[in-house]
């Protein structure tokens, strides 16, 4: 593994534009669960049809609306971990070299930016935002749980939680700056999706088409670890941040306040 780890952080340091896709691994460590983990996951409880399609949701929109607002309190809870923290400190220590750096998420709990990254490209929508059915008015919502479901907007209309759910389309503009990033790349990262979700998935299979090097992180096989160049079994958590001190220098307690590089470190330290 350490052997592994090295080559893997030797090739991201001399990467000069990486673009790295996230999906629900990455929190889970921060103890929000993933979809579809066969015994913790939420597609093991619920059915994604009774829950997160635009039909469930006018044939039930109390049911719904409650429960993704019982998520957003849930995430509200939690705070982002080593795997979150070494990809917000990747991608500072790129763009101090004068690097390219996309973070691209399929998750909606926006524990990427609590991290400290910046930029996110958000393609399944987020839990914090809720959005008027009727006058389509969005709001950002940080507080406790709502008083009564669905909740209502001033103009009467339902409000929804700004995710995509299956059978939408994604944010164009998220899509496109994605599909960009990943075009452009000479490094992708696939970390913590089981890339069973389209179009989402589809950008893996543009990174290998476009002979960036491939990096995959997944306690689990995918169906794109065989082609990936290096598919590592293992906790997002616990690998990033060996990676990101491979590449880069071992973070140190005040690597949040470094700004500056020395050679391709980018930690206070040298
Ligand atoms: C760890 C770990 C640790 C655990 N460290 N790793 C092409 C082919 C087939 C179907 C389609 C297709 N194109 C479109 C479709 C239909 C559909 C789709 O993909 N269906 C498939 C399921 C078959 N896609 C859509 O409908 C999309 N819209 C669309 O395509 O619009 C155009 C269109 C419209 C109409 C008709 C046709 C086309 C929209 C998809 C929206 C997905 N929404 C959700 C819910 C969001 C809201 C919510 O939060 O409730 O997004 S579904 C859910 O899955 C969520 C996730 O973002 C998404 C991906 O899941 P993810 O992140 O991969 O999680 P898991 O649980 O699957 O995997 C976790 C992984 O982590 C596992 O591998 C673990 O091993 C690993 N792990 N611990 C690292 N510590
Ligand atoms: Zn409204």
């Amino acid at each position: 593994m350490n052997d592994l780890l090295k080559q893997v952080g030797a090739c991201l340091r001399d990467a000069r534009r990486v673009a790295i896709l996230t999906g629900a691994g990455i929190s889970a460590e921060s103890g929000i669960p993933t979809f579809r983990d066969a015994l913790t996951g939420l597609w093991a409880r619920f059915n994604p049809a009774d829950l997160a399609t635009p039909e469930a949701f006018f044939r039930n929109p109390e049911r719904v609306s409650r429960w993704y607002d019982e998520r957003r309190c849930q995430v509200a809870q939690c705070q982002p971990n080593p795997g979150h923290l070494a990809l917000a400190r990747l991608q500072k220590c790129m763009v101090g070299q004068g690097k390219t750096f996309a973070l691209i998420t399929q998750n909606v709990d926006r524990l990427h930016h609590a991290a400290g990254s910046t930029g996110v490209i958000e393609l399944h929508g987020s839990l914090w935002v809720w959005r008027c059915v009727a006058c389509g008015k969005e709001v950002e919502e940080r507080g406790p749980a709502f008083d009564s479901y669905p909740p209502c907007c001033a103009c009467g209309g339902f409000r929804r939680p700004g995710v995509v759910w299956f059978g939408e389309m994604l944010p164009a503009e998220a899509l496109a700056a994605a599909e960009r990033a990943v075009e452009a790349c000479d490094y992708f990262m696939s970390i913590g999706t089981s890339a069973a979700v389209y179009p989402a998935a589809g950008l893996i299979a543009q990174a290998l088409r476009t002979r960036a090097n491939v990096l995959e992180v997944n306690p689990e096989e995918t169906p794109f670890s065989a082609r990936a160049d290096w598919s590592i079994r293992g906790q997002s958590g616990q690998v990033l941040p060996r990676i990101v001190d491979e590449a880069f220098g071992v973070a140190t307690a005040a690597h949040h306040q470094s700004e500056g590089s020395d050679g391709n470190r980018c930690t206070e330290e040298s």
